[in-house]
């Protein structure tokens, strides 16, 4: 009997296994037969744009959380596949930090040309995934949106790859359901043009809050405050940045302070964060984490130590991902192809215990470069998927945390080397500052061109 996969989501990560599966079939391995269901009506993941909140079509919750004109937070050359590089997509070297059209359009190269696109069903959303003891099989129950219509299919591993940058974390903060102006979270922001000339309260301190503070100042916003619970972004920021604490409440257009202090603001961008939410698997299935390196549970940050039948792909909070993925895919696929034999549930538990040691000592953004640079190699040699050069991959990732800390609105005019091809980026034609075209037209145009 052939082996029966699901895949939920079609994302980087979901992709990901489909390639790995067409990349052994490819060289003459039995593969399994593989169904990925996709609630979106294309593949991509949070790479395909949406101008959609809310809902979508069908009533089903929006999973994009990117927006306009969002470039690459970090430089390609630290996500490149390293079995489909850039140059090789593109026919020659492109710059460091491309918009999102560009990285789309990498990330659905590799599939296109591995034929894998009739293993999805789109339009189709995971509801309920349950396993029976008695047959070892997992139930999947789907929606097709389009024909209103739920049916179910049996599969003897279930790959859940629907991502976790999508169900928003919102706090409650005093006074914010009567604040006088829009109110958002981050998942729904989606065009900085709205808050030309306006005054931005942004609530927390990490990517998101950095990235979407630093585009509305691009397109014109008034001033940006900061709002952080923990750590401030210690950047240096322009002048009409602040910094504050944490906000404790709202009076009007009047925000407050931990220390006391005030701002008055038109708009609040809550960026704080978003929560696992797998509402389509049961309690005794299903991975409950915070946003953190080496969410509990899961072997090789993949196999769910309970049933490994069950596994989680890009579960992690991220430096590495595309090429992160991968690995953590390429293992998988070996292990359902039976290549890779798992250890005892005890010997699972101590590598666990081992990993989640090793992670209660990051302290730095360093330091976490450095764990998840080792735990990418710990699943690499395993399988055939290209070894790189990791360690120039983490430094690499510490350059651009430099180059940050040396100019936040100005590191993505930096290039880098590729570790694929050891070619060196070129530097783009128009600074990022300036270059308000995020088209991939735009950024992809000869430099002469753009003159
Ligand atoms: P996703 O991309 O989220 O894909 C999950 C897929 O699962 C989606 O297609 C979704 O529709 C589908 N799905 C979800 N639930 C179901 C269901 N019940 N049934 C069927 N299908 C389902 N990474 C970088 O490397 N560089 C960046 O510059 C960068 N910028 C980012 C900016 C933002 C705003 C965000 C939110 C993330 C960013 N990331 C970036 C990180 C991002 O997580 C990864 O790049 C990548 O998209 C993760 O891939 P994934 O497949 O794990 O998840
Ligand atoms: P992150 O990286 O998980 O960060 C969440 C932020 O939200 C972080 O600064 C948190 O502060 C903050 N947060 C969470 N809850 C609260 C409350 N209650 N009050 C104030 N602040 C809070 O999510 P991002 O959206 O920034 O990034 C996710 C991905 O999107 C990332 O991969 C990017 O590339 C794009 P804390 O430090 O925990 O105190």
């Amino acid at each position: 009997m052939t082996l029966r996969v699901a895949i939920i989501g079609a994302g980087p990560s979901g992709l990901a296994q489909l390639r790995a599966f067409q990349s052994a079939g490819k060289k003459g391995a039995e593969v399994p037969e593989l169904v990925c269901f996709e609630k979106q009506s294309d593949w991509g993941g949070l790479w395909n744009y949406t101008w959609r909140t809310g809902v979508d079509e069908f009533g089903e919750p929006v999973h994009g959380s990117m927006y306009r004109y969002l470039w690459s937070n970090g430089p390609k050359e630290c996500l490149e596949f390293a079995d489909y590089s850039f140059e090789e997509h593109f026919g020659r070297p492109i710059p460091s930090y491309p918009p999102r059209a560009v990285l789309h359009d990498y990330i659905m190269g590799r599939v296109e040309k591995s034929d894998v696109r009739k293993f999805v069903r789109f339009n189709t959303v995971a509801h309920w995934i349950d396993f029976d003891e008695a047959t070892q099989k997992f139930t999947v129950t789907v929606k097709d949106l389009k024909k209103d219509e739920l049916y179910s299919e049996d599969f003897d591993y279930v790959v859940v790859a629907s991502g976790h940058f999508s169900t928003p974390n919102v706090p409650h903060f005093p006074g914010i359901e009567v604040f006088p102006g829009r109110v958002l979270h981050a998942h729904d922001f989606r065009d900085a043009n709205e808050f030309v000339g306006k005054n931005l309260l942004v609530v927390g301190s990490s990517y998101s809050a950095e990235d979407i503070a630093s585009q509305c100042y691009k397109y014109g916003a008034k001033s940006i405050t900061f709002s952080y619970r923990s750590r401030p972004l210690n950047f240096q920021w322009p002048e009409c940045f602040t910094v504050k604490p944490l906000l404790t409440k709202l009076v009007g257009k009047t925000a407050t302070f931990k220390d006391g202090s005030e701002a008055v603001v038109d708009a609040v961008l809550l960026c704080t964060g978003y929560l696992h939410h797998f509402p389509f698997l049961p309690d005794h299935l299903r991975l409950k984490t915070s946003n953190r390196l080496y969410p509990g549970g899961l072997y090789k940050g993949v196999f769910w130590q309970d049933n490994p039948k069950l596994i989680y792909l890009g579960m992690q909070d991220q430096y590495f991902t595309f090429n992160m993925f991968d690995a953590q895919a390429w293992y998988a696929r070996d292990v359902i192809l039976g290549r890779i034999a798992l250890p005892s549930k005890e010997e699972r538990q101590k590598d666990i215990d081992h990993w989640r040691a090793l992670e209660e000592k990051v302290e730095t953004a360093f330091d976490g470069i450095d764990f998840q640079t080792e735990y990418v190699r710990d699943l690499i040699p395993a399988t055939d998927y290209p070894m790189f050069d990791l360690d120039r991959v983490a430094r690499l990732f510490k350059e651009w945390e430099n180059d940050k800390a040396a100019s936040i609105m100005g590191y993505r005019d930096n290039s880098y080397v590729s570790v694929m091809t050891g070619n060196r980026a070129p530097t783009h034609h128009t600074k990022w500052i300036e270059a308000l075209d995020d088209s991939f037209e735009a950024f992809l145009q000869h430099p002469a061109a753009a003159e």
